[in-house]
């Protein structure tokens, strides 16, 4: 018998419809006056219905095939907008625009009514969301599993040049891409103490006893690979109360205290902590990690049992990645249902564990290397108190009996710090797991050198690196169809999902009709993004000068303020000589501070202040401006990157551990300005030393610098340029009603001895950019090099980086067509 036609999904020809039957049906709205807002919605729901059915499909080929699968742990995804990455990943999008224009929209207008959904700070949580999408394009089996935040990461104002901080409470108006499975909740305890009891066949054991329960709910959004025959889901939890609890009060009389328990349960998930960095020492920070561990588990455990096997196979079928520390009391976790719940023997547990887990590091800074006090950990979660002292203290036997006698390594490799009494997460995760992985090479040498050597000699093959990616689909085709068409036009589509295929684009560098065209898909870009700036800010800022931007989390060791001097040097320069030979230039600056940090929201005043001043100069005008984009987010990022020429990765060497920023703007053929710090290197490798400015201090010279003493204060000394630009911003130059706004910011680097190496860099980093501006005023040798940098990306699809872990980490084979 012939196969059946595979059902065709996608049903382009009822869309119109069943768009007009959503917004009447699930909106319950009138389809007059047509309101954009629910036309999305109602496109949205259409789209989430044929994905309901691909996706079910998919699920179901991973039962048949039984095949291992990965577990993605995360506190933060930032998928940004869904509708049009599902409609390119679907192949839909001449539908979708056809569909939109016979109800009267176009498609562009109606994507720009969704929110972001911002559950993640930057990279950490972007990352996570280009690896989704690469995994379901990839066919690697498996699932994202994070939290649901009420509130995603705050959405940044700006008001009289600072910023202000307002609530983003992203699914006010509802989210159709949010599946809510109300069916399967499971519960997860809190506080309470642990209780040592016998067993029927005599044996001690210990349960949790007297805990508070709150309810997780799972959600899921799906995640449609390239393609779209493969589609995968992220299943993020939302705390709800344990209903028994509240009835309890409510039946004693007590409506309001059952009221504010329910509240302090829903409060697990209600808002994502805003700081890139971690949080110390936060109990609902510690009770938010819980929740997402004990709710994953329970999950995969019931999946697991489902499928057959008993426990020792449970590594051969499952892999559990930790996205740095913060899920990692995981591994306390799944101890604690193996020996408590499951009765199995230590020694066999630990065995699991060990095979199961593996953790990624995505920073060095010691600052954010996350500890809890034990005493707190303890309160919240008495039982897996006792199950990491007891991994500690038989580590601890393994490290003595390596190094007798040798009591300072103990204590330096010891879980619970015996000095602190803090649990160092870091250690924990290093020790249950199999592999330890960096984002970069850089960043992976520096922890098995410099951060981590000790556990490097007692683990040897532990440590590895997964040079970080990101997924082509949203930051090149989708973000810039311009160039898009453009490359495909010339070689073809398969470079969406076999990204070293643009390398085939390299000898169209030399073909002066290629280059036109590469430049005017440029243009077009700066274009657009001129319009959304005047648009947001009623500014206009001119497509014909160098777009030079730096967008990213702002951070003193990213190193804005260097930017800043620049810039001030530029205008220090043009003032004194208006025929300068230098290109116009429109210096681009967007980024969110943490509420709490106080010297990056000064950076951000300065940077605002700069432009005012700047912005407002006759002399100057034409020549330079300064733009800070507020509330920089994923869905700014997909308009701002495809129009830069110049991107700006200039952090203190050894301190950004990747950087993914650096990989899309390069892969839209920005030329990098940058440090050899992070991805950096290998983007320099990758492109060629022509074809970027690199400049500064290498780590290792940033380590020496400062062992040897640093002295800013002679350096500034010794530039005229440096010491005019400082002495502006140290007087009130840009802000003379309030001259000493900046002390502070100067005070850093002059008083207390320039941490970040701002003013070392300084002088390296104007050379660099003079040599931007060389380039840049001959256009053709900048299209060149500009197209070589696409060309040479491939190696950064976040594909090529799920693969690798798939093979090196979790010994998880794609699944077949
Ligand atoms: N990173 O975004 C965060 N948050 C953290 O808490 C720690 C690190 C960033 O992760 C990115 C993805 O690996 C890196 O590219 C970036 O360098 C790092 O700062």
């Amino acid at each position: 018998m012939a196969k059946p036609a595979a059902p065709d999904f996608h049903q382009l020809e009822s869309l119109g419809e069943d768009i007009k039957r959503y917004v009447l049906s699930i909106l319950g709205n009138d389809l007059y006056p047509p309101d954009p807002f629910r036309y999305y919605s109602g496109l949205a729901y259409a789209i989430r219905e044929r994905l309901i059915r691909m996706w079910l499909a998919t699920q179901a080929s991973y039962y048949d095939s039984m095949s291992k699968r990965v577990y993605y742990l995360s506190m933060e995804f930032l998928p940004g907008r869904f509708l049009m990455n599902y409609i390119t990943n679907m192949g839909m999008e001449d539908g979708c625009r056809q569909a939109a224009a016979d109800l009267g929209f176009s498609l562009d207008d109606l994507a720009e009514e969704e929110r972001d959904a911002g559950l993640g700070n930057g990279g950490l949580g972007r990352l996570a969301s280009c690896y989704m999408d690469s995994m379901a394009t990839q066919r690697i089996p498996g699932y994202g599993y994070g939290i649901l935040y009420d509130y995603g990461l705050f959405h940044q104002r700006i008001v009289n040049g600072w910023q202000e901080e307002e609530a983003d409470n992203w699914r006010r108006h509802g989210s159709p891409w949010v599946i809510d499975r109300v069916e399967h909740l499971y519960e997860v305890k809190f506080y309470g103490r642990s209780e040592a009891y016998t067993d029927p066949q005599g044996v001690l054991r210990y349960r949790w006893a007297e805990a508070d329960t709150v309810m997780a709910m799972p959600c899921d959004i799906l995640i449609p690979g390239h393609g779209g025959k493969h589609v995968t889901n992220m299943r993020l939890w939302a705390a709800a109360s344990s209903t028994g609890f509240s009835l309890r009060d409510f039946n004693q009389g007590d409506f309001l205290g059952a009221m504010q328990s329910k509240i302090h349960s829903e409060n697990i998930s209600k808002v994502l902590y805003p700081n890139d960095e971690p949080i110390q020492g936060k109990e609902l920070r510690l009770r938010q990690q819980y929740f997402l561990v004990a709710a994953t588990l329970r999950d995969i455990i019931r999946r697991h049992k489902k499928s057959g096997p008993g426990f020792d196979e449970f590594p051969d079928q499952v892999a559990i990645q930790l996205n740095d520390t913060h899920p990692t009391i995981a591994v306390a976790e799944l101890m604690r249902i193996l020996v408590d719940e499951e009765f199995l023997g230590w020694d066999e547990a630990w065995a699991i564990c060990r095979r199961t887990f593996a953790y990624t590091n995505h920073t060095v800074l010691p600052e954010a290397l996350e500890t809890w006090p034990a005493d707190l950990l303890g309160r919240v979660l008495p039982r897996h108190l006792e199950i990491i002292a007891e991994i500690d203290r038989r580590f601890l036997l393994e490290v003595a009996a390596a190094h007798p006698g040798d009591q300072g390594r103990q204590n330096r490799l010891a879980i619970i710090d015996p000095a602190s009494r803090r649990v160092r997460m870091a250690h924990l995760a290093i020790v249950g797991s199999h592999k330890v992985n960096g984002v970069a090479r850089l960043h992976s040498d520096i922890l098995r050198e410099k951060v981590f050597p000790e556990f490097d000699a007692l683990y040897p093959g532990k440590f590895t690196n997964v040079t970080n990616g990101i997924t082509p689909r949203r930051w090149l085709l989708q973000a810039n169809p311009a160039l898009s068409r453009l490359i495909t036009a010339r070689i073809g589509p398969d470079w969406t999902t076999d990204l070293d295929r643009l390398a085939e684009l390299l000898p169209l560098a030399e073909d002066p009709d290629f280059r036109k065209d590469w430049r005017a898909a440029k243009r077009e870009n700066k274009k657009r993004l001129a319009r959304y700036v005047l648009r947001k800010s009623g500014m206009g800022i001119n497509p014909d000068t160098l777009f030079d931007v730096q967008v990213k989390r702002m951070h003193e060791y990213k190193r804005q303020f260097l930017n800043v001097l620049h810039v001030v040097t530029l205008y220090n320069r043009l003032r004194r000589d208006p025929h300068l030979a230098v290109p116009p230039r429109t210096v681009l600056i967007g980024g969110k501070a943490a509420p709490g940090y106080f010297m990056a929201k000064r950076i951000i005043r300065l940077i605002t202040a700069v432009a005012e001043t700047v912005n407002a100069d006759d002399a100057v005008r034409s020549r330079l401006r300064v733009v800070f984009l507020p509330n920089y987010c994923v869905s700014q990022a997909e308009k701002v990157i495809p129009a830069a020429e110049l991107s700006q990765q200039i952090s203190t060497a050894g301190m950004e551990a990747s950087g993914t920023g650096n990989m899309k703007f390069a892969l839209n053929g920005a030329l990098t300005i940058g440090t050899l710090d992070g991805a950096n290197i290998e983007i320099m490798e990758a492109v060629g030393r022509e074809n970027i400015f690199i400049f500064g201090l290498t780590a290792k010279e940033v380590e020496a610098t400062r062992a040897a003493g640093y002295d800013p204060g002679r350096r500034v000394a010794a530039d005229a340029e440096l010491a005019e630009a400082l002495d502006m911003i140290g007087r009130g130059y840009f802000t003379p009603s309030e001259p000493d706004l900046f002390a502070p910011i100067l005070d850093n680097l002059l008083r207390h001895g320039d941490y970040y190496l701002v003013t070392a860099d300084y002088r390296a980093c104007l050379e660099a950019q003079d040599a931007v501006n060389a380039l840049y005023l001959d256009p053709e040798a900048w299209t060149a090099a500009s197209i070589r940098n696409t060309a040479n990306m491939g190696f950064f699809s976040s594909d090529r980086a799920v693969l690798e872990y798939a093979k090196n980490i979790w010994n998880i084979e794609p699944l077949g067509e």
